[in-house]
């Protein structure tokens, strides 16, 4: 086949290391999935553009490396929209590509047409529409290199078919090498002094800091100083068995945590990585107490996050700076106020109501979910009670082994999240490394189809639906605020075993904790994925998460 702008599209992506292009194919973009066969990013077909989106940002989140997704015009890209904005507002990097259609017919009212670069401009760091072949590589290179750099996110470059089929034999580029940056001495110096000057300093540990480097320094902190930290939803897995008396667990969205008592008696507020959209500050420092912020770029000052230092620039370094040569214990009070924390957090996992006949409490799967799982696997959450269950009592020691949406807060991420976050697995050489997944029986209709994608590829994903017939974290919501629920409830029972062995996966129904033990050792028999429905208990769910 002729050379064209295409093979040059896929030599940019080999040169830039894109593992992986996840696909919903089209007519505009045929001429790419043509030129990408037999080349080195693997083409995943997927089964819609939101799935083909969000496996590229569980891949993101896993790695810390882009991958493509690539849509068709119109519909193709409109579907994608969500995936996109969720990959930027939780600074996941990933390149959206969309066809266009032939650039004769475009923005007239014609066949599949949209302005996809409007039309993506709110949700990425970078949209364009290529128009001219001269103009590939370098657009290539500025998208590329805005979704990984700063608060990272999504990208989108569109190209129109005719474009695409043009004969060229312009050269793809190379990436170049990224500055570091790095905190000045000066700076750190200042933050050492903050923290001796502090009674009870705090570390909120964010998505942007979830990284094995950052894990690494941040011991060395801890070591050297005795902090207690607390992480995000999406910053988990960062402190070693060893560290746990210093783990405060994470915030929750509704400041009912045994945690709360340290944010409200901490006196220097140490943020790392932090994503401001996972959770507004203003819930944990309203009154804007002293604040460190520690991050590759600067924050939006707003109240809540107005720091009164800022170490920028490369998170691990700064952290192994600021610990170095730093002695310092937090006040007994502090100190005590830690082991109480550690003690309800303790606690709070064997007290609660015993579930009804022929269901599963929540903490129940989890702790059977605590005792399988091992370190090289993930586990996935979807958005919803379930996922507030999950981040606040699962104990995760790796970095972005506990992935979801708190960002964003995508419903229906969960089985595409899994997917990448398998194919992420095949690439780093993690053969045996399983994915665990979780979602409720709202979500999971709304990411089935990449279950399709699955059983395709034989992916080791185990997916549990969480069946409660109901849109449950809205409905005690609803119930906290005017006492009744609407628009919450499902009538009609899926049988989520049948419909997975109708995909060709394994299927599984549970309704007691023994049975789930043996459930997952089922599952984890099983090449392919598995589907295990769960009647779930959530009659501690209005009281645990909400009040
Ligand atoms: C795309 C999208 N639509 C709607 C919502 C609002 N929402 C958040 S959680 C939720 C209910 C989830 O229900 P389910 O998947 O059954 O999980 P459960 O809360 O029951 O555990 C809804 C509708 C959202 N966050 N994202
Ligand atoms: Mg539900």
């Amino acid at each position: 086949m002729n050379r064209n702008i295409a093979t040059l599209l896929v030599d940019q992506m080999e040169n830039y290391g894109i593992e992986y292009v996840f696909c919903v194919p089209g007519a505009s973009i045929d001429a790419i999935t043509t030129a990408l066969t037999g080349r080195k990013p693997k083409l995943i077909l997927c089964r819609q553009e939101s799935g083909a989106g969000n496996a590229a940002v569980a891949y993101a989140k896993k790695t810390g490396k882009p991958a493509v997704v690539l849509v068709t015009a119109g519909p193709g890209a409109t579907n994608l929209v969500t995936a996109v904005a969720t990959a930027t507002l939780e600074h996941n990097p990933l390149i959206a590509i969309c066809g266009q259609m032939d650039s004769k017919t475009t923005f007239k009212p014609s066949h599949q047409i949209i302005n996809a670069e409007d039309l993506f401009l709110p949700v990425t760091r970078y949209s364009k529409e290529v128009t001219n072949p001269d103009t590939v590589s370098g657009t290539w290179d500025l998208a590329f290199n805005k979704a990984i750099t700063g608060e990272t996110g999504a990208v989108h470059l569109s190209f129109a078919a005719d474009l695409l089929a043009q004969p060229t034999t312009l050269i793809a580029s190379m990436p170049q090498k990224q500055p570091v940056s790095i905190a000045q001495n000066e700076d750190i110096r200042t933050a050492q002094e903050l923290i001796k000057a502090a009674k009870s300093p705090l570390i909120i540990v964010g998505a942007d800091a979830a990284s094995i480097a950052v894990a690494e320094s941040l011991e060395t902190l801890i070591n050297n100083s005795k902090i207690p930290v607390l992480s995000s939803f999406e910053g988990g897995g960062m402190l070693k068995p060893q560290h746990l008396p210093h783990f405060m667990g994470r915030l929750g969205a509704f400041q009912n945590q045994p945690c709360n008592e340290i944010i409200k008696q901490a006196d220097l507020l140490i943020a790392i990585g932090y994503n401001i959209a996972e959770l507004d500050p203003i819930k944990w420092n309203p009154t804007d107490k002293k604040l460190i912020h520690i991050a590759d770029y600067n924050p939006v000052i707003a109240q809540g996050y107005r720091p009164n230092l800022q170490l920028l620039g490369n998170i691990s370094h700064n952290l192994t700076a600021l610990a170095d040569g730093l002695t310092y214990s937090p006040s007994i009070e502090s100190q005590a106020l830690q082991q109480q924390i550690r003690q309800q957090l303790k606690q709070r996992l064997s007290e609660f109501t015993p579930p009804q006949a022929s269901m599963v409490h929540p903490l129940e799967v989890i702790a059977t979910i605590q005792e399988t799982i091992t370190n090289d696997d993930t586990l996935v959450s979807d958005v919803g009670s379930h996922q507030y269950w999950l981040s606040e009592h699962f104990v995760s020691h790796k970095p972005r082994q506990f992935i979801n949406s708190m960002g964003f807060q995508t419903l229906g991420v969960s089985i595409a999240f899994a997917v990448g976050a398998a194919f992420s697995n095949q690439s780093r050489n993690l053969n045996d490394a399983k994915v665990y997944s979780v979602s409720g029986d709202g979500g999971v209709l709304m990411c089935i189809m990449e279950l399709a994608t699955a059983v395709e590829h034989q992916l080791p994903i185990i997916h549990m639906v969480w069946k409660d017939h109901s849109y449950n974290l809205v409905a005690i919501q609803e119930e906290h605020k005017y006492a009744e629920t609407s628009a919450v409830k499902f009538t009609h029972n899926i049988d989520f075993a049948e419909m997975a062995r109708s995909f060709g996966a394994y299927g599984i129904t549970v309704t007691s904790k023994d049975q789930l033990k043996s459930a997952l050792q089922e599952a984890q028999a099983q090449a392919g994925p598995v589907v295990i429905d769960i009647v779930i208990d959530y009659t501690d769910n209005l009281k645990s998460i909400v009040e």
